[in-house]
């Protein structure tokens, strides 16, 4: 019989031979690796026992908790498709989720239950359950009668493994399909560049609605049977107990800063620590530089997104040379990276353009958008990342890729990605209202802000405060503008494009 490409038989080819040692430890409770078989093995006979359609999705929108990643796990296990979001979504955004992936079954906090029910109602989805922080609700009642002894379903390396919804540049999100290859390939091979060990423990702080801490950082440690501390979120205190017992930390730039802005982060917090990691975003070369200087360690920084997973990362191994600032490194084995000029002509080492790549990681396309996918790929399959930069920046050797900006029109504030598209469109059609611009500014915590620039209709005067109450009401709390303007018009081009450049510029020291 062929292997099962299944991606948790993957992972669980990495656990350790001792399945009672301690995989997940969080402030209250550890659970073993053999709990992560039961507990997950009683919620996909759970999944398997309500007769999902092949390739169901299966929509999750929870506090981050050990439960939670077993419900991965268990999704992964049952054969079926793992659809993750963000908390931070209020119901206007799940709506358009849930009507777009159809997902068969509906995972949500019991304080959202009434509003998802209308919206899964209107979506087609039979089976609503509630997941709280502590574990509780209907999903653990439902799953408590069913046996923990589960038979992970055999999958094809092609099979669906998760659908991760990105913004798109038109304000409409896009559901990124990745297989289980895509994810099985992308974590083996960064178990062997970051030099995962056994003995690691992973400090795990970030959400796991995201590739960052859903895929990168819990897959690094299951697979290399290494433990987590499960933080819920990013809490300096915390960071600060937990860092000592740690071994690895990943981040957004956010949280470097964070970090250092606490004189108690000295090099005795880190000095069992052996790796600390940067993505999501940019890493300011200050932020780089001044980590060196107060830890004596040096952060890596990768790049990657939704839907490639890792893409390049310096190096954690010294003889493959060394960690530099300002760049996010070398194309991982087995990823092919290329920069090309407009004509899509590939471009020598020291010239910018723009970031195009090819790898076992890459996605198959976005869910039910066949037109959208055959534009971000270009002929000869290779995948339009939006990135640009040049191979060879920041005085590093030709190997290294640098990203020195987007063609997409993205903000991407502590780590996640705002579409002002989508901000305008909810802006343009408050009352009074004429026309609004949507930039991104340097903000010192989150890399950039989100600001609006709003024209009123002729006559009106509008009331910032009351515009960021009604954008609360629909938009999650990360997209909302941390500041309004106000303006006569807005500069265009004479193509009658919007000059963000411009608003750029004038608002930059707000
Ligand atoms: C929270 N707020 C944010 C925000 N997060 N505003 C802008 N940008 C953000 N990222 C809002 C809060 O709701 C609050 O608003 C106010 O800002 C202050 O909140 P806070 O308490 O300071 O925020 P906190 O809860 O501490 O969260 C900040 C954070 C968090 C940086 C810890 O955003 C975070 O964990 N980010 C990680 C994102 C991530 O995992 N990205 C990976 C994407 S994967 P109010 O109005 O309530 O006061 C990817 C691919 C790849 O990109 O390469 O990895
Ligand atoms: P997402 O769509 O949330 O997966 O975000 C992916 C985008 O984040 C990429 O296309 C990049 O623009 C950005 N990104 C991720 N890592 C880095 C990094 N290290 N440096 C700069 N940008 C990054």
């Amino acid at each position: 019989m062929e292997g099962n490409a299944n991606l948790y038989a993957f992972l669980a080819s990495g656990f350790p031979q001792d399945r009672s040692a301690v995989a997940i430890e969080t402030p209250e409770q550890t659970y073993s690796w053999n709990d992560i078989e039961t507990m997950s093995g009683r919620l996909a006979s759970l999944l398997q026992a309500l007769s999902l359609p092949p390739g169901a999705r299966v929509a999750v929108q929870v506090e981050k908790s050990p439960t939670a990643l077993m419900l991965y796990l268990a999704t992964l296990r049952a054969g079926l498709v793992y659809l993750p979001l963000n908390t931070a979504y209020r119901s206007a955004e799940v709506e358009y989720f849930l009507t777009d992936a159809e997902p068969a079954m509906v995972v949500c906090d019991s304080k959202n239950l009434e509003w998802m029910e209308g919206i899964a109602k209107k979506a087609g989805t039979p089976h609503v359950y509630t997941l709280d922080q502590d574990g509780n609700g209907s999903l653990a009642v439902a799953a408590a009668s069913q046996g923990d002894d589960f038979q992970t379903v055999q999958s094809k390396p092609d099979d669906l493994a998760a659908i991760l919804y990105t913004s798109g540049t038109t304000g409409r999100s896009k559901g990124a399909m990745l297989s289980h290859r895509n994810l099985s390939s992308n974590a083996q091979v960064l178990k062997t560049f970051w030099g995962w060990r056994s003995d690691d423990v992973l400090l795990h702080m970030l959400p796991i609605f995201h590739v960052h801490g859903l895929f990168v950082a819990s897959h690094g440690a299951l697979l290399a049977g290494a433990k987590m501390i499960w933080l819920p979120r990013l809490n300096v205190d915390q960071a600060l107990h937990y860092l000592p017992q740690s071994t690895v930390m990943m981040g957004v730039p956010t949280y470097y800063v964070r970090l250092l802005a606490d004189d108690r982060f000295t090099r005795d917090v880190c000095s069992n620590m052996r790796l600390f990691i940067s993505g999501s975003a940019p890493l300011l070369t200050e932020t780089f530089q001044a980590f060196q200087t107060r830890t004596g360690m040096t952060i890596l920084e990768r790049y990657g997104m939704s839907e490639t997973v890792m893409l390049t990362s310096n190096p954690y191994d010294a003889s493959l040379g060394e960690r530099i600032g300002g760049t996010v490194g070398l194309p991982l084995p087995g990823v092919s990276v290329r920069v090309v000029d407009e004509q899509e002509n590939s471009l020598p080492a020291g010239e910018i353009g723009n970031v195009q790549v090819q790898g076992p990681n890459v996605f198959s396309g976005y869910w039910r958008m066949p037109e959208k996918t055959r534009e971000e790929f270009t002929a000869d399959g290779w995948f339009r990342t939006g990135d640009v930069g040049q191979f060879g920046g920041a005085n590093a050797p030709d190997s290294y890729l640098t990203i020195v900006g987007r063609s997409k029109d993205l903000i991407i504030s502590g780590g996640y990605n705002v579409y002002p598209k989508e901000i305008e469109l909810v802006i343009d059609a408050l009352p009074g209202v004429d026309e609004s611009a949507v930039i991104g500014v340097p903000h010192p915590d989150f890399g950039e802000a989100v600001v609006a620039v709003v024209v009123p209709k002729p006559g009106q005067t509008l009331d910032a405060d009351r515009i960021l109450a009604s954008l609360k009401d629909s938009l999650a709390n990360f997209k909302v503008p941390k500041r309004v303007h106000f303006a006569d018009a807005l500069v265009r081009n004479t193509m009658g494009k919007v000059q963000k450049n411009a608003l750029r510029e004038q608002y930059k020291d707000l």
